[in-house]
């Protein structure tokens, strides 16, 4: 039906008919866009038949990745982009006299993920299924996705992302598949034919019912999936025939009680809040995954259970499924009749855990009470490998006797969900090399003398699919032109670019491209802020979850520095420089929200003062969002990257911007420091206290944030602008930031790190004249970008960790 546009014009003319009544010039985009979407997917419906029961009867080893968060995205241009119709469905549109893009935005994006953690799930599923990995995902089906965020008078407001509005039309419910989850009640131990059983009672069941959205590979057969639960309640659990007449009401909050659980993402970027209603969705997610992992195998593997590490391995992203341990646990000895040693034995070879972060502030630990009270056996089996884990540390390891406490599974009435992800699983891994080192070295390196073998590294990747073919096909093709196709699936190949880098004419190709997409990004600004941008000037992106580690505010700082020096001087010689912010605060972070309102605020100031206007503006774009972010990220010139060193445990997007010609502005933080080895010295532009420093101002102390408020005119000046009016509102409206900075003695090193920036800053300025120079280093950056697809980064966990070959169908 795609194999050209002709035959294509027609399946969409007949089902718009049968579907909507309508011919092509009356239907809406929506109605188009489903009508597509509809298209697609049964033409996916084969394959994914077709892989499905090659899965069933190949023997190969399976992997289930099981993540809180899968932040998706649109899914319409990329599965056509997979199934090699993109070009042909475009085209075919043009002609019926619409507009691709406009169809493409019809799709709500699925936004059930907070940033990096669950973009980066999203990734690697399109790398499992376009290297023919049998890989899937196992995640909680949100009725409301990550919150919209409106601007209102520079303060950020939530409004609920209900994104099902319309029909998903990727997903398939599976009510044959449900599952129930119990809650709650008591757990009697009991002996049964001399074996210790443990009799579950008065517990609460969910039903887990599955909904599967088709994850197509690229120019393959390979259809995987992307499983995600929803909970439901059961009539057959409530007793409706008590005379009580207030029973319906009763079951009416029930059901609502039940559903509660996968109603919405929690909004928090790593900081954690011991809720409840979290945790619920945290067993929900790891009990419905591994009962029906199980299920399957079993009937796959004759029951043989002991086969399972060497079929399938479960990868836990962070912590929040760290369940899936005692979960399994559970199942083998209580429903599958093993003992301890050997459930263990599978369990520790059959999961594997991916850590995403070091700060403190982020690591789950859960009040003893409500593990106990939610998941009684659960909680049973956690003490018990909390037990046997401290004996082992007291017997084998008499050094670190002194250490059981910190390191214990259960201890000061909490549970420590890191440690029990590397105490019960056979891998640990960082997510770049500078992240892992900090966790082998600091962070874990206790752990580390007991399971030196479990740790590894698995640098981050994207896959260059969505973020250079579909975001900026021109430079794509360009790339195609210029060094074959090969790189499409090879991306390493796109290091043949650098032979170009120098080449006039090839440079000239590049400039135009990111020129055309500057221009478009300066339609949008204009569009939905109304600021009319200056489409020469250097395109300056930060994009990313706000976060005091971030130092979005260090940003916002230079600028208001760069206002105050043209003010005092209107003919400085600066490039013209347009910042563009996007960024989504914690609904409870008080912090980050006062820092959306220092920007917006500056940028209003800024933007409407005629002595700097040409030189200077400043755009926060509301909704920051994966579609937003395939319009900005093609359009970049500079890539503010800007962490506190040892803090941003990879970053992602520094490689999204990278991979389209931006040059990145960071520090050595992440993987920042994988991309400056890549490219050199001269290609990107390091400034800032190294990880090391960091580290040690706070382990030492040494720092004293106000001795550079006191040394630094320009410093001064910026934070006595916070509480003297200069913003033009309420004195005191940034008095919180100035006191944080002050009074808490700088946390993140903004103004450490200041002086540093803004002679970076100014290199960035003075580099961006030399077009030519510019345009090489961009190239350059661009050539080495192969490195951080996410198929390498998905061929290490494949063949280091889950030891998986691909299967093709
Ligand atoms: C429990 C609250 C909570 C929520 C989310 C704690 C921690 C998280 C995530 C681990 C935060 C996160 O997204 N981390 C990011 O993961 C990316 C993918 O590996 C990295 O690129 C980012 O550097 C890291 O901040």
């Amino acid at each position: 039906m795609f194999s050209s546009k002709e035959s294509f014009k027609v399946a969409l003319t007949e089902r718009l008919e049968k579907k909507f009544g309508k011919d092509a010039k009356d239907a809406s985009p929506i109605e188009i866009y489903q009508t597509i979407g509809t298209l697609v997917k049964e033409k996916m419906n084969k394959s994914w038949v077709e892989t499905n029961k090659h899965y069933l009867k190949n023997e190969e080893k399976q992997v289930y990745y099981f993540s809180m968060e899968f932040l998706l995205g649109r899914l319409l241009e990329s599965n056509l982009l997979n199934t090699g119709t993109l070009t042909t469905v475009k085209d075919a549109l043009i002609e019926l006299g619409m507009d691709p893009e406009e169809i493409f935005e019809q799709e709500h994006d699925a936004g059930l993920g907070n940033g990096g953690l669950g973009r980066l799930a999203a990734c690697f599923l399109d790398s499992l299924a376009s290297l023919e990995l049998p890989g899937h995902g196992c995640g909680i089906r949100y009725k409301y996705g990550l919150f919209q965020q409106k601007l209102i008078d520079g303060h950020q407001v939530e409004l609920p992302d209900y994104w099902l509005e319309e029909d998903y039309v990727w997903e398939v419910r599976r009510s044959d598949k449900a599952i129930g989850v119990r809650f709650g009640g008591n757990v009697n131990p009991e002996f049964i034919d001399g074996r210790l059983t443990f009799h579950h009672t008065n517990y609460e069941t969910v039903m887990a019912v599955p909904y599967d959205v088709p994850i197509v590979g690229y120019e393959n057969q390979t259809v995987n999936t992307l499983r995600l639960w929803s909970a439901e309640s059961t009539t057959n659990d409530f007793n409706f025939h008590s005379s009580n007449r207030n029973d319906y009401y009763k079951y009416l909050e029930y059901k609502r009680s039940i559903e509660s659980i996968s109603e919405f993402l929690y909004p928090d970027d790593s900081y954690f809040e011991g809720k409840l209603l979290r945790l619920k969705q945290q067993y929900f997610l790891v009990s419905a995954g591994v009962q029906s992992i199980i299920k399957m195998f079993k009937e796959k593997y004759n029951n043989d259970l002991r086969k399972l590490p060497e079929k399938i391995t479960m990868q836990i992203n962070d912590t929040h499924p760290s369940l899936v341990v005692p979960e399994l646990m559970r199942i083998l000895m209580d429903e599958e009749g093993f003992g301890w040693d050997e459930a263990w034995a599978i369990t520790t070879e059959t999961v594997a855990y991916t850590n995403h972060t070091t700060l403190s502030e982020a690591l789950e630990k859960w009040p003893v009470s409500l593990v106990q009270q939610l998941i009684p056996r659960i909680y049973m089996i956690i003490e018990e490998i909390n037990e046997r884990f401290c004996q082992m540390l007291w017997f084998d390891f008499p050094n670190l006797r002194e250490k059981i406490p910190q390191m214990a599974i259960i201890a000061y009435d909490q549970v420590h969900m890191a440690h029990l992800a590397i105490v019960g699983s056979f891998s640990v891994n960082g997510v770049a090399k500078i992240h892992t080192d900090i966790l082998i070295q600091k962070e874990m390196k206790d752990f580390y003398t007991v399971y030196p073998n479990k740790y590894n590294n698995k640098t981050n990747g994207i896959t260059h699919r969505r973020w250079l073919l579909n975001a900026n096909p021109k430079l794509a093709e360009l790339i195609t032109d210029t060094i074959g196709k090969r790189w499409i699936s090879q991306p390493k190949e796109l290091i043949g670019l650098l032979k170009y880098a120098s080449d006039p004419s090839f440079q000239e190709k590049v400039r135009n491209v990111k020129q055309d997409n500057k221009r478009k990004l300066a339609r949008l600004i204009k569009d939905q802020c109304g600021i009319t941008v200056d489409e020469h000037s250097i395109f300056d992106v930060q994009i990313k979850r706000l976060h005091g580690y971030k130092r979005q505010l260090m940003n916002i700082f230079h600028i208001i520095h760069l206002y105050n020096v043209l003010r005092e001087n209107p003919n400085l010689d600066i490039t013209p420089r347009t910042f563009i912010f996007g960024a989504k605060a914690a609904p409870s972070y008080y912090f980050a929200k006062e820092v959306i309102n220092l920007i917006v605020t500056a940028a209003n100031l800024i933007n409407n003062d005629p002595v700097v206007n040409n030189k200077l503006k400043v755009v926060f774009l509301e909704n920051y969002s994966v579609s937003l972010a395939e319009k900005i990220i093609p359009a970049a010139d500079v890539s503010q990257q800007i962490s506190t060193a040892s803090k941003e445990a990879s970053g992602t997007g520094n490689m999204k911007l990278m991979m389209n010609g931006a040059l990145t502005l960071g520090t050595l933080d992440g993987a920042n420091v994988e991309i400056k080895e890549m490219v050199g010295d001269e290609n990107i532009f390091i400034f800032g206290l190294t990880a090391q420093e960091v580290l040690n101002y706070y382990q030492f102390g040494g720092y004293n944030a106000r001795h550079i408020y006191n040394s630094d005119h320009r410093i001064r000046t910026i934070l006595d602008q916070l509480v003297n009016g200069f913003f033009n509102k309420d004195e005191y409206e940034f008095k919180d930031i100035y006191y944080n900075i002050l009074s808490n003695n700088d946390e993140f090193f903004v103004l450490k790190d200041f002086d540093s920036y803004i002679e970076a800053q100014e290199m960035v300025d003075q580099n961006y004249r030399d077009q030519n120079n510019w345009l090489k280093k961009s190239i350059t950056n661009i050539a080495h970008s192969g490195k951080f697809s996410s198929d390498r980064t998905i061929s290490e966990y494949a063949s280091e960790i889950w030891r998986l070959s691909p299967v093709h169908v």
